[in-house]
């Protein structure tokens, strides 16, 4: 078994909480004499940072949340000069102002060292060569890998997204050893592999690193069995740091967080309550490791849970649910709360092509919710009363998992768009109404 950083991956609790609550100490002060926002939100609830002891005092801190971000765009909530930055970071943006991320040396390092232990866990050691086709430039996730990389000593690749053929050439040619992108554009590479006549188990590939969107259970096997790898989850966002925020070791249950430098905990999203083990809430973090943009109990609306079990790898590190998905991706289809990713393990279930869309509209006072999804290569020659009858079980499965009713229609293969990034699998047409 190996481990990028053993003393704390394997540490005991009582060590863990001693680093915690040292580091949340001083982040707090540096939250109050650096930045403007947080003292304000400090006397406006009368808090001084000395009234924090030690990790057990973090609920007595306030939330922060994306708008904050956006409200002090781009630069007001940075503790450090811009000159003290080496790194800027940015989300895409695509709904107002996009948040932007400063990174100091040291940030730098507690990112990569992050992502490293992921690599490490998945089984890349210093003789492998990481192909890192997560896009490159203010989206995380390609330097974050590709620091993590160099971090632990392997061979990065900065393969960058796109250009799909290129890419499975290069992972023929360099005999690449672990491939990191989102699981969405991993299915579209082996997609591409089989096109190009290739058998996936000539490639050196053993192992991938997947993140950055949603995916089910179910879409890892099927990404194991397409590219013959052993698949892992990686976790992470812009505002705490890239990829490596938490990853799956070789058991598969549960993310690792990398408790010593991003605190975790679960809240209710409504009440903002901290819920215990086992239940699901909101994630959020604390940015203890972190001098540029150290966030105080940051929500991502993320939904999962946590347990803080050993795992049977040896690491004793707090472990999260896979993310089931963003409070804000959540569907409310005649108000019942669907998930993106419930729809994906149905189909995958029954054996139907990973390749899905989901379109929500509203007709008169009604939401309708529509799963267009590609047949696959063998329905090709399917009477239309034979497709007819696949959609009409799949539509009778939804609706035992989502309580509600959602058409099917089976379109040709191939036809959806193949995503090289984050996969957009809903297009609701009540928000463009
Ligand atoms: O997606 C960072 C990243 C890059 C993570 C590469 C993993 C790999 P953002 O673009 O800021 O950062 O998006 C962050 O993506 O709040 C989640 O909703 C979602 N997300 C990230 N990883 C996962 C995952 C990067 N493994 C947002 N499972 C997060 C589910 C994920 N959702």
């Amino acid at each position: 078994m190996a481990y990028f950083a053993p003393e704390i991956e394997c540490a005991s609790r009582d060590y863990l909480r001693a680093i915690q609550s040292a580091r949340l100490i001083s982040m707090v002060k540096n939250a109050y004499e650096n930045i403007e926002f947080y003292r304000k939100k400090f006397d406006e609830i009368g808090l001084k940072p000395e009234d924090i002891h030690s990790i057990d005092d973090i609920t007595k801190l306030p939330f922060t949340v994306k708008t904050d971000l956006r409200d002090n765009y781009p630069f007001g909530l940075f503790a450090v000069p811009q000159t003290d930055l080496i790194r800027i970071h940015a989300s895409s943006g695509t709904t107002g102002k996009p948040t932007v991320v400063g990174y100091t040396e040291h940030d730098i390092d507690v990112w990569a060292q992050g992502a490293a232990r992921a690599l490490v866990a998945a089984g890349a050691n210093k003789d492998d060569i990481i192909h890192v086709s997560y896009g490159y430039g203010l989206f995380t996730g390609g330097l974050g890998m590709h620091y993590g990389a160099e971090k632990m000593g392997a061979t990065a690749l900065p393969a960058s997204s796109g250009n799909t053929k290129r890419q499975v050439q290069m992972l023929m040619d360099f005999g690449s050893n672990l491939l990191c992108c989102t699981p969405s554009y991993a299915m579209f590479i082996g997609e591409t592999i089989r096109e190009m006549g290739i058998n996936p188990a000539d490639l050196k590939v053993r192992a991938g690193i997947f993140g950055a969107e949603p995916w089910t259970e179910e879409m890892r096997l099927e990404i194991e069995k397409s590219l013959n790898i052993k698949a892992y989850d990686i976790y992470g966002l812009s505002e705490i740091a890239g990829p490596g925020v938490a990853y799956d070791c070789e058991c598969q249950n549960g993310l690792h967080i990398c408790e010593d430098f991003f605190y975790p905990e679960v809240v209710n999203p409504d009440t903002g309550e901290v819920l215990p083990d086992g239940e699901y809430g909101e994630l959020v973090f604390t940015c203890i490791g972190k001098e540029a943009l150290p966030l105080i109990r940051y929500r991502t609306r993320d939904i999962c849970a946590l347990t803080h079990e050993k795992c049977d790898c040896g690491r004793t590190t707090v472990r999260m649910t896979k993310p089931r998905g963003r409070t804000d991706d959540m569907l409310i289809i005649r108000g019942i709360n669907v998930f993106p990713s419930q729809i994906e393990s149905v189909l995958l279930e029954l054996n139907m092509n990973p390749n899905y869309l989901i379109v929500v509209d509203r007709k008169g006072n009604l939401d309708t919710m529509e799963v267009l999804v590609e047949m696959q290569p063998e329905m090709f020659s399917d009477t239309i009363k034979a497709i007819e009858t696949t959609e009409h079980k799949i539509e009778i499965a939804l609706q035992s998992t989502l309580n509600v009713y959602a058409k099917v229609r089976l379109v040709e293969a191939g036809s959806l768009a193949r995503s090289e990034g984050k996969a957009k699998r809903v297009i609701d047409k009540r928000k463009e109404n």
